[in-house]
């Protein structure tokens, strides 16, 4: 049914109404990261409060194997098939010698990010195998000096986003390099006892000199995306992050080098049950893996990417969501054509999500069970999924996931009302609203309106 057709439909029995606890609706609009930020850190992260969405990608020799050792299908994410198989550095090198992705398309893959409606990239310039996805000075194990393919992707990505408006930043393991016998990680070819590896040797020949490499090279990095900081020390965080700030001072640091960045991480694929304070960004998988594995195809539908993102943006974060292309150079066709769906539903509602603040309600994200414990004896959160609200000033967004019926009922809301709509009508036509003391009632149709979710924005005045 057309938007306009369902608008239509408008009656006037009121069936659903949410019980939210009295909360004040501060209108926010960008989560600053509290009331000690400076102006230039706020300039600093302008940027990554708008953008809301990314696309990580991993890319790399694991996507030869695929997830497949010698006839073995390898449990576990398709990146971490060395570590799994424990494949001998010799061997696994000799994956360079096959690795020519000729159906590599920078514009391409930049044009899944534009039409998926995200905003920034984050590519693994070097994963925990050691091996540099771009031409390195620093070590011949690198793409451009190893592989029969030759070209440097990440320049050919740089230029695309530049050309596309995109921003672009690098994924480096800055602590595990599991070719080198000082990083750390690898337990089957060199030392078990990582104490007695020499880390800062490693750290001064091979992280420190790439990671000046990709911030002298490649254009402005908007982000460094550094992982699993074992080994690391604050001392030898802030020999990154004085790096970074020393070539580009607005390059963001995620938050797992081993000492502070610019904003948190949450774990993999873990998305906070309430709203979290500050900056941050939940990396995760559209899938079960990160790097490409032929077996897995559980891609998650367009409709879970959708309550992902905004169910994020609700809470105060960003969605940084991966796809692994092939050892070929493509982009699984599944990732692709659910990226496109999400993007087609930020086309309608992308006011919702970009620049977007989190809920100033919160009872409609659940609660935590009075009786039922985890295996750490923590309360379990049941989570809500019928709707979530982001903001802007002066406006407030309620994405429906599951259609309330015929009326919306909201408690709490601070501010006069004013008029209120559907995204998905573009003639932005007033629906009849009532409100008094905070409770306000808008008569919808009787169906929604948009595929994924629904949203209705209500404009509030202070
Ligand atoms: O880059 C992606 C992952 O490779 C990386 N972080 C994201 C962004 C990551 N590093 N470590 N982990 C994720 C968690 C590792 C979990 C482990 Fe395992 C459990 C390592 C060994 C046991 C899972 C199961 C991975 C390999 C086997």
């Amino acid at each position: 049914m057309s938007p306009q057709r369902s608008l239509c439909l408008v009656a006037a029995v009121s069936v659903f109404i949410a019980f939210l606890a009295v909360a004040p609706v501060a209108i926010a609009g960008q989560a600053p990261s509290g009331p000690s930020e400076t102006p230039r850190q706020a300039a600093k992260m302008k940027w990554f409060r708008e953008a809301r969405f990314g696309l990580f990608i991993h890319w790399g020799l694991y996507a030869i194997p695929a997830g497949e050792w010698k006839g073995a299908l390898i449990p576990g994410i398709g990146e971490w098939i060395m570590n799994r198989a424990k494949i001998p550095v010799k061997e696994y090198e000799q994956l360079a010698s096959r690795f020519n992705p000729v159906k590599f398309n920078a514009e391409e893959w930049v044009q899944l990010a534009v039409d998926a409606g995200m905003k920034y990239i984050v590519i693994t310039s070097k994963h925990h195998d050691g091996f540099a996805m771009y031409g390195s000075k620093v070590s011949p194990y690198n793409i451009v000096d190893a592989t029969p393919f030759k070209r440097d992707p990440l320049k050919e990505l740089a230029a695309a986003c530049a050309r596309k408006n995109i921003r672009f930043g690098f994924y480096y393991s800055q602590a595990q390099d599991w070719h080198e016998p000082n990083g750390a990680g690898n337990t089957w070819d060199f030392l078990a006892d990582e104490t007695k590896k020499d880390f800062d040797k490693y750290l001064r020949e091979k992280a420190e000199p790439q990671v000046r490499e990709l911030l002298t090279n490649y254009g402005p990095v908007c982000l460094i995306w550094f992982d699993t900081p074992r080994l690391m020390t604050p001392e030898r965080g802030q020999r990154f992050i004085d790096l970074v700030s020393s070539l580009q001072p607005n390059c963001l640091i995620d938050g797992r080098l081993g000492a502070a960045g610019d904003y948190r991480s949450m774990g993999d694929n873990r998305i906070p049950p309430t709203v979290e304070a500050g900056d941050w960004e939940v990396p995760a998988t559209i899938n079960r893996t990160w790097g490409f594995k032929k077996d897995d195809t559980d891609w998650k539908p367009p409709s879970d990417l959708v309550f992902k993102l905004v169910d994020i943006v609700s809470k105060g974060g960003n969605y940084l969501l991966n796809v692994g292309p092939t050892a070929e150079g493509l982009i699984p066709q599944a990732s692709q054509d659910n990226l496109r769906a999400v993007g087609r539903w930020l086309r309608v509602n992308g006011e919702a999500i970009y620049g977007a603040g989190p809920t100033p309600f919160g009872p409609e994200l659940g609660a935590y069970s009075d009786t039922e414990k985890d295996k750490n004896g923590k309360p379990v959160f049941k989570a809500k999924e019928e709707w979530r609200c982001t903001t802007r000033p002066g406006r407030l967004y309620i994405h429906f996931f599951k259609w309330p019926g015929e009326s919306f009922e909201l408690r709490g809301v601070q501010g006069r009302v004013g008029k209120a709509y559907l995204l998905a009508d573009s003639s932005r036509k007033g629906l009849p609203v009532k409100s008094s003391e905070g409770a306000v009632s808008v008569t919808l149709p009787a169906s929604a309106t948009g595929e994924y979710a629904s949203v209705l924005c209500i404009e509030i005045q202070k």
